[in-house]
């Protein structure tokens, strides 16, 4: 976060600037939520992140990812927001600025929305919506049987209870740290648990166009935010 931005976008300063611009720019000009694609587009996007940590950060490690399943419903007790080792606890004082942790002064330059001027890491921890990512949902969306029911349970459950958990701008907006690990964790429930999904929009195309407009079993999980519908793009 500390690398200076090379990727030429006006307002990026850093190189994860860089990374949050591209998210940006794909929600400007090409949709990537709500879309068959949104699976897809977030595990190449979290890909990238990853090769960058090892080719430019001399990171070694795996890919860290928030497990929200154990932390659904008391996200503000969570490890990972505390302010050692985690990213900082939530927000507070009428601009829900974080006061702890190694990102509290932390100047954000992308964002908010389409928007680009200098902020705070904000959040607004909402338990209620934070509940969404508990494991009876996860495994809801993991015994949908064709691509679009699981994409639209994980869409719209998994990942909006991540988001709105925490708030701020990792619900608003298209930029943050912490919003990179609730996506990791949503690829990290298709890769160990049904790594066929990953592939579907590639093979079953066909299937998929047929399937548009069909309701997901899981919508009676309350999830609204998202109303998905069904297009593609190719990335
Ligand atoms: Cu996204």
């Amino acid at each position: 976060m500390t690398l200076p931005a090379k990727q030429g976008f006006p307002a990026a300063r850093t190189r994860f600037d860089d990374l949050q611009m591209v998210h940006v720019k794909q929600t400007a000009d090409g949709p990537i939520h709500g879309v068959g694609g949104f699976l897809p587009f977030h595990r190449y996007y979290i890909n990238l992140h990853e090769k960058l940590l090892r080719t430019e950060c001399n990171y070694t490690g795996g890919q860290p990812y928030w497990n929200e399943t154990i932390d659904a419903g008391s996200f503000s007790k969570s490890i990972l927001l505390t302010s050692d080792p985690g990213f900082g606890g939530n927000g507070s004082g009428s601009k829900g600025c974080i006061t702890d942790g190694p990102f509290k002064d932390y100047v954000n330059s992308i964002g908010p929305g389409q928007t680009n001027k200098d902020h705070c890491i904000d959040r607004k921890i909402n338990e209620g919506t934070s509940a969404g990512a508990k494991k009876d949902n996860v495994d809801c969306c993991m015994q949908q049987s064709t691509y679009v029911d699981a994409w639209h349970c994980l869409e719209g459950q998994i990942h909006s209870a991540g988001h709105g958990g925490i708030g701020g701008q990792v619900c608003y907006s298209r930029s943050s740290n912490l919003r990179l690990l609730n996506h990791v964790d949503v690829q990290c429930v298709l890769v160990t648990r049904r790594p066929s999904v990953l592939y579907a929009p590639r093979m079953d195309r066909q299937t998929l166009d047929g399937l548009a407009g069909q309701r997901s079993c899981c919508t009676n999980l309350g999830y609204g935010r998202h109303q998905p519908r069904l297009r593609f793009r190719n990335f």
